[in-house]
């Protein structure tokens, strides 16, 4: 029997990757308020793989450690999402930081062929260590994706780069450092701002971003949601908040369309910061979110296995 329509939970309760603390307590404040549950009504068989290991006593480490506690948060999520993919799961990683999704891209990279990543933050998250105003490796996971940054952790599956800069995608940012810029420049990275996603509506730019991963030759897309891409003044519940971001409609709508034009292989939910999140109301965006990016597993569960063709083929 197909398990493509079972989802693995892979909770990463970690902020070694980032500053301010507190993100290690979303995986916890999802499930409490029922992501499991659901998932489930929407036809979702979920597979909860648990919490992986994360470094007792991490934040008493200087720079270095947090390198290293970074990797080894990452070699463990890596290793969860693995075994999720082999079994012909979706791993669904919770994070923590955002710094998680160098392991569940390192995993999917290596099982998924044709993998390109739709990055849909405020933040590009491509600095390097000569670049990053602040250090915090949760600002470097994409571009250690990429290929750029400490080796190590570029080469968490001992290969690099795990996804070719020109099958990667941002939405939605609008909080870009200068060396940053530089950065995805040289990379050729493609991003589609906050402002363009306004300008040209949600769905029309989710269209144009696959067409450009289909010119890639993606066949299946890694979904990275960093939820400080959503407005602060009405969903706050994250560590590293930007002015003028998406509208949770807006952000439903974007995966609604991402899931409607390309499979998905795998995906995170990253810095959900439950301390940040006085009403609650990030924590309910981020559990729809999940629901809107992982029904269509349902659907192709039922129509067809969906897989080999090529993204951006079949708007639906
Ligand atoms: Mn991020």
């Amino acid at each position: 029997m197909t398990q493509q329509h079972t989802v693995a939970l892979i909770g990463a309760p970690s902020s070694v990757g980032g500053l301010p603390v507190g993100s290690d307590i979303g995986p916890a404040r999802l499930r409490e308020a029922g992501l499991v549950a659901r998932l489930r009504q929407v036809g979702l068989e979920v597979s909860d793989f648990g919490d992986v290991p994360v470094p007792r006593h991490h934040l008493r480490g200087g720079y270095r450690s947090r390198f290293a506690n970074t990797e080894s948060v990452a070699r463990w999520v890596a290793k969860y999402a693995w075994r999720a993919i082999a079994q012909d799961m979706v791993p669904l990683v919770l994070g923590g930081d955002h710094s998680v999704a160098m392991g569940s891209i390192a995993a999917a990279a290596q099982s998924v062929p044709g993998l390109g990543v739709v990055w849909v933050d405020a933040h590009p998250d491509f600095n390097t260590p000569e670049t990053s105003p602040t250090g915090n490796p949760h600002g470097m996971a994409l571009a250690v994706a990429a290929g750029l940054g400490p080796l190590p952790l570029v080469r968490l599956m001992g290969y690099t780069p795990m996804v070719h800069p020109e099958r990667i995608v941002i939405l939605g940012a609008r909080s870009i450092d200068a060396g940053e810029l530089d950065n995805l420049r040289r990379a050729g990275v493609q991003v589609y701002n906050s402002e363009y996603l306004h300008d040209h509506g949600v769905r029309e730019t989710v269209g144009e971003a696959l067409a450009h991963l289909a010119d890639a030759q993606v066949r299946a897309v890694h979904l990275s949601i960093d939820l400080d891409v959503l407005d602060p003044a009405h969903w706050p519940g994250v560590s590293t908040p930007a002015d003028d971001g998406l509208t949770a409609s807006e952000l439903v709508a974007l995966v609604d369309a991402v899931s409607q034009m390309a499979p998905i292989s795998s995906m995170d939910l990253a810095e959900l910061t439950p301390a940040e999140d006085v009403e609650g109301a990030t924590t309910e965006a981020a559990i729809q979110v999940a629901e809107h990016a992982l029904a269509s597993l349902v659907r192709q569960a039922i129509d067809s296995p969906g897989r080999g063709s090529p993204v951006g083929a079949s708007a639906a």
